[in-house]
């Protein structure tokens, strides 16, 4: 649908949905266009731009933009774009997903249950999980995402704590019925920890060996949000010495690698970084990329006012 908006206004690249370019193929396809809508799997830098003097919008199918470098596009004059706000709800539902599943080993216990393995009587204390309900939420990082995972936690009678550079207003506080705590507090009370943070480089293994440790025995750690927050290799640890009781994986270091010794681990629940993988929610992004690429090169309705720039000042400077 939104493709075939886009095509009412623009002549599409018949090759425009390709899956992963490899950095060289990117900076030749990016030399050809005015605009590309592009995701994470594309890294847009000073190199993938070398030499380009035609593009104008690289829109993101992300909210997230770790893939590109704003600099360098700000420099080269190229508007970023990404996706906000339309996969907020989605994304944070999801989180919930994988923290029950996490939780209450749902994953494993259908692998077990499809293996044939439920043969006779459950013993009282097969698959024992941990509870949500009664227990705290902690929350690191609290934009938008992160307050709509706090919202949901009401329905579940469990006390929230965020932690967040900075503190949020009272009345979303109020809102999210969630209380500011520095991180060493948020690690230490947390029975469930959602990592709900960008990925910068200030970020990268924000929750390492260190932090791990400082959590609370039998917690679970759920990452919907960039893999590189976590060092993989020492989750795994903390799973295996039973530090951690779970965790609920949806972003990875390296993606589409898989830590092996995470692969190797029935307490974790793992998948291919879907948190906003609605059908609802994948058609609002991608009519909001779409938005932004018209609006971006001057076209349709909304004519040099994409709804959600990176670097506006790009615009200003045109
Ligand atoms: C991806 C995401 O955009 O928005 C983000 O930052 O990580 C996801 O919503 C999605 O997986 C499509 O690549």
């Amino acid at each position: 649908e939104a493709l075939a908006r886009l095509d009412q206004h623009v002549t599409l690249d018949a090759e425009a949905i390709e899956r992963v370019h490899a950095p060289e193929q990117l900076r030749e396809r990016l030399a050809g266009v005015d605009a590309a809508i592009v995701s994470l799997s594309d890294r847009v830098d000073a190199a993938t731009l070398a030499g380009n003097g035609r593009l104008r919008v690289i829109a993101n199918l992300a909210v997230g933009y770790n893939n590109l470098d704003i600099e360098a596009l700000t420099r080269a004059g190229v508007l970023a774009c990404n996706t906000p706000d339309v996969l907020n709800e989605t994304t944070a539902d999801y989180a919930w997903a994988l923290m029950l599943a996490a939780a209450r080993r749902v994953g494993a216990a259908e692998r077990w249950l499809r293996a044939g393995h439920w043969t006779g009587a459950m013993r009282f204390d097969d698959w024992l999980g941990v509870d949500l309900h009664g227990k705290t939420l902690g929350i690191l990082g609290m934009g938008r995402i992160g307050q709509a995972v706090a919202r949901r936690a009401s329905g579940f009678d469990m006390r929230v704590l965020y932690h967040n550079r900075s503190r949020l207003p009272e009345s979303i506080e109020r809102q999210c019925a969630a209380r500011w705590v520095d991180q060493a507090t948020l690690l230490r009370e947390s029975d469930h920890l959602v990592l709900v943070l960008p990925y910068t480089p200030e970020n990268h293994h924000v929750i390492g060996a260190a932090e791990l440790a400082q959590m609370k025995r039998g917690s679970v750690l759920v990452n919907i949000a960039r893999g590189g927050l976590v060092d993989e290799a020492a989750l795994a640890t903390a799973l295996v010495s039973g530090q951690l009781a779970a965790a609920g994986l949806d972003v990875y270091e390296d993606e589409p690698a898989v830590h092996p010794a995470l692969l190797e681990l029935e307490q974790v629940v793992l998948s291919p970084h879907m948190g906003s993988a609605s059908a609802d929610t994948r058609r609002n992004m991608a009519q909001l990329a779409v938005d932004n690429v018209l609006a971006g090169l001057g076209l349709g309705s909304q004519a040099g006012h994409p709804p959600t720039p990176i670097n506006p000042q790009v615009l200003h400077a045109r």
